[in-house]
């Protein structure tokens, strides 16, 4: 076997999210879900399985982590050794190419990245499928990071998971459109995405009513970027996000991830569409706006986030690349 791999995957926003899942354990969701892949942020990982350690270790942005996020990664990793049957251990050294403060999940490119050079690293020649289907059980959303350009993950039935993967829908270059993220100056989340969905599917009087349009959502999605047309993915992008944010407001207790700036960020964006101005919003699980608009209109959009207040710094993006294995390995402090 190889034994060191480096890959890199870029991270990805859901225009139609993904809120809920029907198996912890294995990662399998509620809803199929369909996303852009970024160009401007991503993580490169190299995996290096070593006989002589005793425990994997891990280094993220130069230096040594442990707890639950090593747990986490020790957790993936055993998926991959239980694959190619053996028990070496593992270092793994990773970097996040994030504009600093940017606030944005890095777990969607994290495992992603991590399934691909870990499989690698171990001798697995997987398919694009495999190692979505892998990259999902580190965390769901990285089931999408595998392809570029706009991915759709799909459900699936199987009760073992074995038909919930990503497919991709059209490559980077099929069209060119932007997401203006919003750093916002707020407190972290107190609540991470994994236990703010558990707790919706739990208790949400509206959760039924989130599952209700997401098929349709999907259907209206796929059109849209099939014919390049802005305003249809905008308008269903927009709705998928306030309905999963409305299914947190449904729960009990309730809960938002909004802060007074999402809010104002979120007037400002009503705003630009009242100008003329082709521009629509989408939320993850924390209080950052991520604005979709086209090249033409990036400019105005920047301008008019800057000046809300509340608003520390904006990222810009594009449609950014699938899954690379690298020649070159990730340098970690020893
Ligand atoms: C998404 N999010 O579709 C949704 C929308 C946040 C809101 O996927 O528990 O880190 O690891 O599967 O993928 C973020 O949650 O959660 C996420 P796990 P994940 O992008």
């Amino acid at each position: 076997m190889s034994q060191t791999a480096t890959a890199r995957a870029h991270t990805n926003i859901a225009l139609v999210k993904y809120w809920g899942k029907r198996d912890e354990a294995l990662f399998l969701p509620q809803n199929g879900s369909l996303s852009l892949t970024l160009d401007a942020l991503f993580t490169t990982t190299t995996v290096h399985f070593d006989p002589a350690l005793n425990a994997d270790v891990l280094v993220r942005d130069d230096a040594l982590r442990e707890g639950d996020e090593a747990a986490k990664v020790t957790r993936f990793l055993d998926l991959v050794r239980q694959q190619a049957g053996f028990t070496h251990r593992a270092r793994v050294m990773t970097r996040n190419d994030v504009p600093t403060a940017a606030g944005l999940a890095s777990s969607a490119s994290g495992f992603a990245a991590l399934a691909a050079a870990a499989s690698r690293a171990a001798g697995l020649d997987l398919s694009l499928t495999a190692l979505s289907a892998l990259a999902r059980q580190g965390s769901g959303s990285a089931s999408r990071s595998i392809y570029g350009g706009f991915a759709e993950w799909r459900k699936g039935e199987a009760p073992d998971g074995a038909d919930s993967y990503a497919v991709p829908l059209v490559p980077p270059e099929h069209w060119d459109v932007r997401m203006v993220v919003t750093v916002l100056s707020a407190a972290p989340k107190d609540r991470s995405s994994r236990e703010g969905m558990r707790h919706t599917v739990g208790t949400s009087a509206f959760y039924r009513g989130w599952l209700d349009t997401v098929e349709a959502d999907l259907a209206a999605a796929r059109a849209a970027i099939a014919q390049r047309d802005l305003e249809a993915l905008g308008t269903v992008a927009e709705s998928s996000a306030l309905k999963m944010h409305g299914s947190m407001l449904g729960a009990t207790p309730p809960f938002t991830y909004w802060t007074p700036a999402t809010l104002a960020v979120m007037h400002a964006v009503w705003d630009l569409r009242r100008a003329g101005v082709p521009a629509w919003l989408t939320i993850d699980a924390g209080p950052n706006v991520k604005v979709l608009t086209s090249p033409a209109a990036q400019a105005a959009v920047e301008a008019a986030l800057a000046a809300v207040p509340g608003v520390e710094s904006l990222i810009a993006a594009g449609p950014g690349p699938g899954i690379r294995w690298l020649e070159a390995p990730v340098l970690g402090a020893d």
